[in-house]
C-alpha cells in the first residue's frame, strides 16, 4: 500500500502467482511441502500440531495473494478505508474458517488422509484465539468476516495478547484461571511486518513552540518510549471475493536490552525495560482493582490506539493525498470507549505534528471517527483519574480541555447554559474526583454514534446520552449486531446447513433472506424428521464431549436447556440455576408426574475480581453435584457446567441446544449475540423483552419464543420506587424453597454460609431483580415443557426461528455501518 497512488505498478500484484491447486495430489504436495522445507518435519513422524501448521502455512500463502491483490486494487481505485480499532477480537480457531472462506474443505479432508492425517484431530490442534471477553470481541471478529466478504476495504486493529483471556479449570466447583499460552507454538497464520512497527510515547512534559488558530502548537517529549510491533492477519471472505488483514501490535522496548547490566552481572536489570514493555501487550484485561492495573490499562489503550493512528496516516499520505481528505478516504470505527483515546491523539498528529490548524483538524477528525457504545452499564463507561492522564498523557489531557472547553461553548450557545446542564454534558467528570469521561469524549468526537439493538439505542438516547443528544439530534443511530453465518452455521453446524441446501438450494449460502422460504415448511414431516436427526447427532456430540470431560452421562433425547455466555449478575444465571432447585424440589415431591426430562447446561467465565461471579459458578457446580446424584431425580433432570467456555466449544455447544437461555434483567443486556446464533441454528428462546431478544421476537413470531418478566420500562419503575425482593420471596413458595435449600446449606454440605452473599443479595438488595422475575420465569418454562410434549409445536417452531433468522447476520449489520456511518461501498472487480 506504500506504491504511488499515481496506478499499478507495472506487473500484477502477485507476480509469482502460486500454482493452481487442481486436485487433491496438488494440494497434498503442497502441504507435504510447507511440513518438510517449512517446518522441518518428517511426514512418519509428524504430530497433528505439525499437520495444522503445514496446512495453516499453505492456506496462508493463498489467503495472502488475496490480501495483496485486494489492498493493490483498493490503492489503485482510491477507494475509502474501514478502519475498526477494537482492544477486543475474540477469533477463535482460524482454519475451517479459511477453508470455508476458500471452499477447501473436502478438498483438505482428502489431502490429509492421503498424508495419513485425520481431519478432525488436525482441526482441534489449533488453539483458539482468545483476544477477547466475549459479545464484543466476537462481533469484532464477525465483522471482520463479514467486511472481507462485502468486499469493503477494512483493517483491525488491536493489540497481540501474549495471554488471551484465561483458560477456566473447576476445581472442587471453584473457578481457577490459568494463562492461556496459545502462542506458545507459534501462530501460522501471522506474518510480522517490521516495517510497520512505530514507537509510542508516555508520560514526560510538554513544550509550547508556537500559536495558530487560537490553540497552542506544542512538541511532547514523552519520558518513555515502547516498540509497537506489527503482526498481520490476512482475513479471508466468503467465497475468497476479497481479503482483508487485522493488524495487531506487540510491545516491546525500544532497547530490549542493556547490554552493560548484562555484562556487569545484573541480568534482571539489563531486561527491566523491556519487561515493562511487554507488559503493555501481556494479557488482555490485566485486573483494575489496582492503580498499577487501571494505569496499565490506559496505557493499553492509548499503546494501540497511537500505533494505529500513526499506520493510517502514514498509508494516507504515502499514498499520496493531502491530510484534509482524509475523512474521504478513512472511516475509523471505535468499538466501545477503549480507543476513544484516538480522538486526541489525532488532533494532536494533526495539529502538533503535521500543523494543521485547530478547527481544520477538528473537521478532519469527527469525518473520519464514529462510535460504538455496547453498554449502559456505569462500571463499563470509562472514566480515567484526570492525575493519571496528566501523567501519563500530558499533551492529550491538554487537548481534551481545549476540546471540552469549545464543546461546552458551543452547547451554550445552545443554550444548555444552566450549571448542571453543563456539568453533565462536561467530558470531566467532577462527581467522584476529576475523572476524563472517554463515553463523552468518544461522542463529541464522532460523527455517528451507533447503539448495537433498538432498544440499547432507544435507551442511549432516554439515559446516559439524553443531554449529548439533545445537543446533537442526529447523531444517534441504530445497528442491530449481527453474526456471520458462515461461522455459526456452515462451520458450526454442517449437517443442518446441509439440510438447508437440500431443501432450499445453493442460494442459502450467499443470501441470508432466502430461509425464510422455510416458513412454508414449518409444518412439513418429512424436514421435521431430518431435522430431528439433525439436532440428535449435535447432541450426541455434545453429550461424548460432557462424558468425556465431566463423566455425566447425558440423554441425548432430553431436552437441552443451555445458558452459555460471561458470568454476570445481570445475565441471571442465578435465576436459571435457582430455577433448577426448584424444579427439582418439585420432582423429589412427585417423581412421577410426567416431567420432561431435561439437561441443563452451563458454560462460561467471570472476571476474576468479580467475587459475586465466581461464587455463582461455584453454586451451579455444587447443585450440579447433589442434582446429577440423586437417584430419585437422575433420569429426569441433570446439571452440567463445562469448563473453558470459547469459541470452539460453542461451536459444538449451540448446535445442540433444544432451549437458549437469554434472560438478562430487561434494560440491561446491550444486544446480545448469542440469542442470534441459537435461534438461527433452531433452538427456541427463553428471554427477556431485552436487546436484541425483541427483534428476535419480531421476526421469529411470538408464538415461538418463550417471553417472561418485567420490560425494561416496568424495571425501571421499579428501581424507582425503591425495590423489596423480600414481598416477591414470600408471595412465591417455589422461589422461598430453593432460598432457603441454599441458605441452609443442602448443596455445601459443613459449610452452610457458603452462598450467604448470594441469599443475602436475594433476600436484602436483589439489584438484578432475580425474585422480580422468578415466577413469571418458572411459569415460561412450564409451558417450554408444554411445547415440547407437542413434538410437531416444537419443531414447527424450531422451524419458524431458523426461517426468521436472516436479518441477524453479520453481512446485514456490515451493510448497514458501510452506507449510514462509514459511506463506503465494497469494491467491484
Ligand atoms: O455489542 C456486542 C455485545 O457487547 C457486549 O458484550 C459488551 O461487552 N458490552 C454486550 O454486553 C452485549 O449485549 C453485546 O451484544
Amino acid at each position: 500500500s506504500d506504491l504511488p497512488a499515481s496506478g499499478r505498478a507495472p506487473g500484477p500484484a502477485v507476480p509469482l502467482a502460486l500454482a493452481p491447486i487442481r486436485s487433491v495430489a496438488d494440494w497434498r504436495d503442497a502441504i507435504l511441502a510447507k511440513l518438510v522445507y517449512a517446518l522441518g518435519r518428517d511426514q512418519r513422524t509428524a504430530s497433528d500440531r505439525d499437520w495444522f501448521e503445514a496446512l495453516a502455512l499453505a492456506l496462508r500463502d493463498r489467503v495472502v495473494a488475496h490480501a495483496l491483490d485486494s489492498d493493490d486494487l483498493t490503492r489503485v481505485a482510491g477507494h475509502k478505508r474501514v478502519y475498526y480499532l477494537s482492544l477486543e477480537f475474540l477469533v477463535g480457531r482460524l482454519l475451517v474458517d479459511t477453508l470455508t472462506n476458500l471452499d477447501m474443505t473436502g478438498l483438505t479432508r482428502a489431502a490429509l488422509g492421503e498424508l495419513g492425517a485425520d481431519f478432525e484431530r488436525v482441526r482441534a490442534a489449533e488453539p483458539d484465539a482468545a483476544l477477547g471477553n466475549g459479545g464484543l470481541g466476537r462481533l469484532a471478529a464477525c465483522f471482520m468476516e463479514s467486511a472481507a466478504s462485502l468486499a469493503i476495504p477494512t483493517c483491525g486493529y488491536g493489540i497481540r495478547y501474549e495471554n488471551g483471556l484465561f483458560r477456566q479449570e473447576i476445581r472442587n466447583g471453584v473457578q481457577v484461571e490459568l494463562p492461556e499460552d496459545w502462542l506458545a507454538a507459534g501462530n501460522p497464520w501471522e506474518i510480522r511486518r517490521p516495517e510497520r512497527d512505530c514507537d509510542i510515547g508516555f508520560g514526560g512534559h510538554v513544550e509550547q513552540v508556537g500559536d495558530d488558530d487560537g490553540a497552542t502548537r506544542c512538541v511532547w517529549h514523552p519520558a518513555e518510549l515502547v516498540r509497537a510491533v506489527a503482526h498481520d492477519t490476512p482475513v479471508i471472505g466468503w467465497r475468497a471475493r476479497h481479503a482483508n488483514r487485522l493488524r495487531l501490535w506487540s510491545a516491546r522496548a525500544v532497547a530490549p536490552l542493556r547490554l552493560d547490566a548484562f555484562n556487569a552481572g545484573d541480568y534482571l536489570g539489563a531486561v527491566a525495560d523491556d519487561v515493562r514493555a511487554r507488559s503493555v501487550s501481556r494479557v488482555l484485561y490485566p485486573s483494575d482493582t489496582t492503580p498499577a492495573g487501571q494505569e496499565l490499562r490506559l496505557r493499553q489503550e492509548y499503546f494501540f490506539s497511537a500505533a494505529s493512528l500513526h499506520d493510517i496516516l502514514r498509508r494516507h499520505l504515502a499514498e499520496g493525498y493531502d491530510l484534509s481528505r482524509l475523512p474521504d478516504m478513512a472511516a475509523i470505527q471505535l468499538n466501545d470507549t477503549h480507543p476513544a483515546i484516538a480522538i486526541a491523539e489525532m488532533m494532536r498528529l494533526l495539529v502538533d505534528r503535521h500543523g494543521t490548524a485547530w478547527n481544520e483538524a477538528w473537521r478532519i477528525t469527527c469525518g473520519c471517527f464514529s462510535y460504538t457504545n455496547h453498554t449502559l452499564l456505569p462500571e463499563a463507561l470509562e472514566t480515567w483519574p484526570v492525575a493519571l492522564m496528566e501523567r501519563l498523557l500530558p499533551r492529550h489531557m491538554q487537548i481534551i480541555y481545549r476540546l471540552n472547553a469549545d464543546h461546552l461553548e458551543a452547547a451554550r450557545a445552545k443554550g444548555a447554559a444552566s450549571d448542571s446542564l453543563q456539568a453533565s454534558l462536561s467530558m470531566i467528570d467532577e462527581t467522584q474526583g476529576r475523572r476524563v469521561r472517554m463515553g463523552t469524549l468518544a461522542f463529541v468526537g464522532s460523527h455517528r454514534v451507533n447503539g448495537v439493538s433498538a432498544l440499547h439505542t432507544g435507551l442511549m438516547r432516554e439515559t446516559v446520552f439524553h443531554d449529548l443528544h439533545v445537543l446533537h439530534p442526529d447523531r444517534i443511530t441504530n445497528v442491530t449486531n449481527g453474526i456471520t453465518f458462515r461461522r455459526w452455521l456452515f462451520e458450526a453446524n454442517p449437517r443442518l446447513t446441509g439440510l438447508l441446501v437440500d431443501v432450499l438450494g445453493d442460494a442459502v449460502l450467499d443470501d441470508p433472506s432466502v430461509l425464510a422460504g422455510l416458513r412454508g415448511l414449518a409444518g412439513d414431516p418429512g424436514l421435521r424428521a431430518r431435522l430431528i436427526a439433525c439436532r440428535r447427532a449435535n447432541k450426541v456430540a455434545l453429550s461424548n464431549l460432557v462424558g468425556e470431560q465431566l463423566g455425566i452421562g447425558l440423554d441425548p433425547d432430553a431436552l437441552f436447556d443451555v445458558h452459555v455466555k460471561r458470568l454476570h449478575e445481570y445475565k441471571r444465571q442465578l435465576l436459571n440455576i435457582l430455577e433448577a432447585v426448584s424444579l427439582w424440589q418439585a420432582i423429589r415431591a412427585r417423581p412421577a408426574a410426567g416431567w420432561v426430562p431435561r439437561v441443563k447446561i452451563f458454560a462460561g467465565k467471570a472476571a476474576a475480581s468479580y467475587a459475586q461471579a465466581r461464587l455463582i459458578i461455584r453454586l451451579i457446580n455444587d447443585v450440579a453435584s447433589v442434582i446429577n446424584n440423586d437417584p430419585v431425580t437422575s433420569d429426569l433432570l441433570k446439571v452440567v457446567f463445562l469448563p473453558n467456555f470459547n469459541v470452539s466449544l460453542a461451536e459444538i455447544i449451540i448446535p445442540a441446544a433444544d432451549l437458549s437461555e437469554q434472560i438478562s434483567t430487561a434494560g440491561m443486556e446491550a444486544s446480545g449475540t448469542g440469542n442470534m446464533k441459537f435461534a438461527l441454528n433452531g433452538a427456541l428462546t427463553i428471554g427477556t423483552l431485552d436487546g436484541a431478544n425483541i427483534e428476535i421476537r419480531d421476526h421469529v413470531g411470538a408464538d415461538n419464543i418463550f417471553i417472561f418478566g418485567l420490560t425494561a420500562a416496568e424495571v425501571a419503575v421499579r428501581r424507582l420506587d425503591g425495590w423489596h425482593p423480600e414481598c416477591s420471596i414470600v408471595a412465591s413458595p417455589a422461589l422461598a424453597g430453593a432460598i432457603e435449600a441454599i441458605g441452609r446449606g443442602t448443596f455445601s454440605p459443613g459449610e452452610d454460609t457458603r452462598f450467604a452473599p448470594i441469599v443475602d443479595e436475594l433476600r436484602r438488595t436483589d439489584r438484578f431483580l432475580v425474585t422480580a422475575d422468578f415466577d413469571s420465569y418458572a411459569e415460561a418454562q412450564r409451558r417450554v415443557a408444554a411445547l415440547w410434549r407437542d413434538r410437531d409445536a416444537w419443531w414447527r417452531a424450531a422451524v419458524l426461528n431458523t426461517a426468521g433468522m436472516g436479518p441477524f447476520s453479520s453481512d446485514r449489520a456490515i451493510g448497514e455501518y458501510a452506507e449510514k456511518i462509514w459511506h463506503v461501498t465494497g469494491l467491484e472487480r
